[in-house]
Formats: structure tokens, sequence, C-alpha cells
């Protein structure tokens, strides 16, 4: 694969290990990254992480030539962006909406996702484990159409 795979992490996102323990866990974004490019050797990815709503937007645009798949976790922007959802349409390879919590377990304000509506597939509730397992699924997507 040529191409790499994008992660693509939202606001707040580069607090884990402190935010939210309870909630989000003690593993780093940094350790995440590191898990990520562990999950299936020799597989390319772009690791990055935005407060910028624009940037990610940005980001999500660049994927549309650059990228083979996207995972995002678009953390608080899930549930406010249609102009997040309105780049995603626009990039034609997989798309995994990933949530280090289970969203629909927690207050309502966090139940519906734009993103879903653009996502191949979702994974929420896994903790910081979600993101190997997401990048492996991509891999396995990308390999079945390949
Ligand atoms: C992260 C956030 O920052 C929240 O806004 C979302 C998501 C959940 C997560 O579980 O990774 O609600």
């Amino acid at each position: 694969m040529t191409k790499p795979i994008f992660i693509l992490n939202g606001p707040n996102l580069n607090r884990l290990g402190t935010r939210e323990p309870h909630i989000y866990g003690t593993t780093t974004l940094a350790d995440i990254e590191a898990m990520c490019r562990a999950a299936v050797p020799g597989l390319a990815v772009d690791f990055r992480q935005t407060n910028s709503e624009g940037e990610l937007v940005e980001w999500v645009q660049e994927a549309i030539e650059k990228a083979a798949a996207v995972i995002i976790n678009p953390a608080a922007y899930s549930f406010t962006s249609i102009a997040l959802l309105d780049a995603l349409k626009m990039f034609s390879g997989p798309i995994v909406e990933l949530h280090i919590s289970n969203i629909h377990r927690r207050e309502a304000h966090y139940h519906h996702s734009y993103v879903s509506l653009a996502a191949t597939a979702v994974i929420a509730g896994l903790g910081a484990n979600g993101y190997p397992m997401a990048v492996r699924a991509v891999a396995a997507i990308l390999e079945s159409v390949a």
C-alpha cells in the first residue's frame, strides 16, 4: 500500500493521560500513536492532532488525494461540525470514526454524531485499544479491495 492511513485526532485529545482519566484512561496520545504504528508492520501511518476545526477539515481535504483511508477521532466536533461531515463525504476510501469512550452511554449531547453519516464504521468504548483495532480493520478492508 503506497498511500498512508491518516489518523486524525480532534480537540483536547492532546491532553490524554491526564484528561478525565476515569473516562479516557491514562494512555497518552504519544502512546496511542506508537500503538497505531505497531499495529500493522509496514503500513504507513500519518498521525495528527489539532484543537482547530478548520485544520481538521483541511486535513480531511488533504486526505482526498493523499490517503488510502481515514481513521478519525473528531472528539467534540463529532457532535457539532457539518463542515467536517461535508469534507468527509468527499473522501472515497474507508473512514473509521473512533471514540475512546462509549458516547452512547454518556450525556445526551454526545449521542448524535454528524461524522457517523459519512463513516464506514464506528468504534466507541474500547479505550485506547480502539485505535490499533481500527488500524487492523482498515488494513483488512484495503487488502480486500486491492
Ligand atoms: C472524545 C471527546 O473529546 C469527547 O468530546 C467525545 C471522545 C468523546 C472520545 O471518547 O474519544 O465525546
